[in-house]
This record gives structure tokens, sequence and C-alpha cells, in this order.
């Protein structure tokens, strides 16, 4: 064995087994931590050198990795786990799972990668899986597929397709058909329902014109499906609405799947604006009807999670991204988020918390005039108090 190699396991064994601890950050929310819950320093060292001297002599990378980002989650018998976006330094993105005890640190990964079912032979890459825990007893795993549109004469043409797999362990990964949208020529960001609605399979879609551009998709989309082994989806309700001049003017997509709570499911999504340095991804939150999870109930004003301090900087700048979230027996909430393309964090909240920043947050009016007078309705409001309790 190179000597190499003992250097490097124990730099990522302290990587691994460090602590985690939340960080100063308030606002009474949730709570932060100092340190990613996944970077592509805790990927295998089995899977990036080849260990043999006879054959990598310098203990080279053979096969390395540029970013572990977008990350399913789910609970299982007290562990929690991520399927992890893991991007190869050659582009393509492949999935992980990584467990830990306590879901703030302490992420391991698997042996193995997941080996997809070859099923597609023009899909080139695939990334972002949700997770959902079914009602008729399997664990979906929706994602993007995405594969080059050979229709134009553009060599960066894609096309984004939502794929399935479903599986009962996390090991045994059965590939079913792809999604068909027939409203919508391209779909990413598709998120399945824990629950039958109406005695089907529901999705929360993101219809889009290109593969970019959501255009006319005026934001997430809902749609209901008889056959989840060939899921064909002929209409998409709108759910959660694209709006001029807020977080999701550019686009949105769904996050995390829908979490239930008495007051109704709980949505934490993304949202993007267009900026002079490009576009911004924040993590928003919404709840809809528990009989009718298509209408938005409740609809805070603004971000729930934006990108902070070293969350700015990475492959993709200004972004935090969701795709996954667990509750606990106790109730806690851990929301995974990816910043900036590059690597996974946690923040945790409660399910009481959430219900209580979700339903009383007051709404976006829509215009700065009516913002401030929103806030002056606080200011007036808290110096009343603080001269009521003798504090002014
Ligand atoms: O680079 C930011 C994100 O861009 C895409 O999000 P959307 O589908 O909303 O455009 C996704 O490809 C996502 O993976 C990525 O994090």
């Amino acid at each position: 064995m190179h000597e190499r190699y003992y250097v490097e396991l124990e730099k990522q064994e302290k990587l691994i087994s460090r602590k985690n601890e939340k960080s100063d950050f308030y606002n009474g929310v949730f709570d932060r931590y100092v340190n990613p819950v996944l970077t592509r320093d805790m990927i295998p060292l089995t899977w990036r050198y080849d260990l043999d001297p006879e054959t990598n002599p310098y203990f080279m990378e053979r096969l390395g990795i540029n970013a572990v980002m977008n990350s399913g989650a789910i609970y299982l018998n007290g562990k929690y786990y991520l399927v992890a976006r893991i991007e190869g330094n050659d582009r393509k993105s492949f999935f992980g799972v990584a467990e830990s005890d306590n879901g703030i640190d302490g992420f391991r990964f698997w042996d193995y990668p997941i080996l997809l079912d070859d099923v597609c032979p023009e899909e080139t890459n695939v990334y972002d899986m949700r997770l959902t825990q079914h009602e008729d007893g399997y664990i979906y795993g929706v994602f993007c597929s995405e594969s080059k549109d050979t229709s134009v004469n553009d060599l960066s043409a894609a096309v984004a397709a939502a794929g399935i797999v479903r599986t009962k362990d996390l090991k045994n990964w059965e590939r079913l058909d792809n999604l068909t949208t027939l409203r919508s020529p391209q779909q990413r960001n598709v998120v399945l329902h824990p629950e039958f609605v109406d005695g089907k399979y529901a999705f929360y879609t993101r219809p889009m014109d290109d593969f970019i551009e959501t255009g006319s998709g005026g934001g997430i989309g809902f749609g209901l499906c008889e056959d989840i082994t060939h899921a064909v989806i002929d209409e998409e309700k709108m759910t959660s609405l694209r709006k001029y001049h807020t977080i999701t003017e550019a686009k949105n997509g769904a996050g995390a799947t829908p979490i239930k709570t008495d007051r109704g499911w709980i949505h934490i999504a993304h949202g993007v604006r267009n900026t002079a340095a490009g576009l911004r991804y924040v993590i928003y939150a919404f709840a809809t009807d528990l009989n009718d999870p298509s209408r938005v109930i409740a609809e805070p004003s603004g971000l729930l999670i934006g990108p902070r301090g070293e969350e700015r900087v990475g492959d993709v700048s200004n972004v935090v991204f969701t795709n996954g979230a667990i509750v606990n027996e106790k109730n806690e909430v851990f929301i995974y988020y990816a910043s900036s393309d590059t690597r996974m964090h946690v923040a945790t909240t409660t399910i009481d918390r959430l219900i209580d920043y979700v339903f009383n947050t007051p709404k976006d009016p829509g215009r700065s005039v009516e913002c401030v007078a929103q806030r002056c309705n606080l200011i007036k409001k808290n110096l009343e108090y603080l001269a009521k309790e003798g504090k002014s």
C-alpha cells in the first residue's frame, strides 16, 4: 500500500467524525450548523484512487469527484439517509447513499454508489433525487434524467425528464418508465406526493418550455396518474406560482417531499430570480390543503434560507437548493440543502416552529410601499408593547 493512503484515510476519518455544532446564526425559525454535512472530501478513497501500487505507483486520484450536493433524504429505522448527487470530475452525476446516526454529522457513504438499470440509452446525466416513502409501501426516487436534444443544431441543447425508481431498502432499485407529461415538453424538480390523491399517484411537477427557461411554465404544477409503472400526467394544475419581483420571478421548483402537519402539507421549495451576477437560488416554504394538496393555503413572504457566508461561493455561486428533509419521531425537522452546487448542509427546526413560520409570517404584499406599511405596523406594535412593559 502507498504510504499516502494512510495519510488521506486519516484526514478523511477526522473530517467524517468531527462533531457538528449549531452556528451563532439566529432567526428563531431554524438553526444553521458550522460544518457542511457532506463534501467531496468525504467520498470514499476506494471510489477515487486505485489502491494498488503496481497500477498506481504515484497514488494518483484516477476518478476524481468534483461536488456532492442536492440530496434526497429519508429516515428509516432510526437512521438518517441521504441519497446524494455526486458529480465526478467528468461532469456526470450519480447517486450514493450516506448514512448518519443523528442527521447532523457522521454521514458515511456505503461501499458502492447506486448503479441504476441502464434502460434509457439516450440518458447522459442523472441528478437531484427526491425520496418519497409512499403509502403503497415503496420508497420512490424521482430524479432528473437528462439527454441531449438531437432535434436542434445546438451542442448544448438538452432535454430534462423525470426518471422514477423504487426500492424498499435503498439497496435494490427498480427502474420504472420516465414520467410523461402530455402538455409539458420538459420536466425537472418533480416530486411524488406520499399519499394517494383521489386514488391516484400525485406528482408535483415543474413544466418547462426549454432546458433552462421555464418560459410559459407558471410555477410548480400538480398532476395525477393512475399507473406509477408507466406514469403519464395529462393535466398539470398550478400550485405555487412564479411572481413578478419576488424570489420566484425567474423560476421555482418543488424541493423536499411535502411534510404532513395538522394544519396542512408544508412544502420546502426553491425560488430563482435573475440578477446582474446571474441566477440567485433561495429556499422558500408554503403550505397546501390537507385534502387538496394542490391548493396553496399559506405563503409566507420571501425566502426561508438564503445563501450566507461561504455558502455563497462554489461551482454555481449564490445558490441554495433543497431536495430532501427529514422529520424524526420527536418532530424535529432536518432540512438538507446544498450551497452553490458544491456541498451539503443541514438546517434544523421543529414541526411546531415550521407551522408557526408558514402560517404566521405575513404574506408578501407585492409592492414596496405596502411592504413598508407592513413593517411600520410591526414596529408600532413593538413600540407599544415596549412602552407597556416599561422598556421604552
Ligand atoms: O445550478 C442551480 C440548480 O439549477 C437547476 O435548478 P432548476 O431546475 O430550478 O433550474 C438544477 O439543475 C439544480 O440541480 C441546480 O442545483
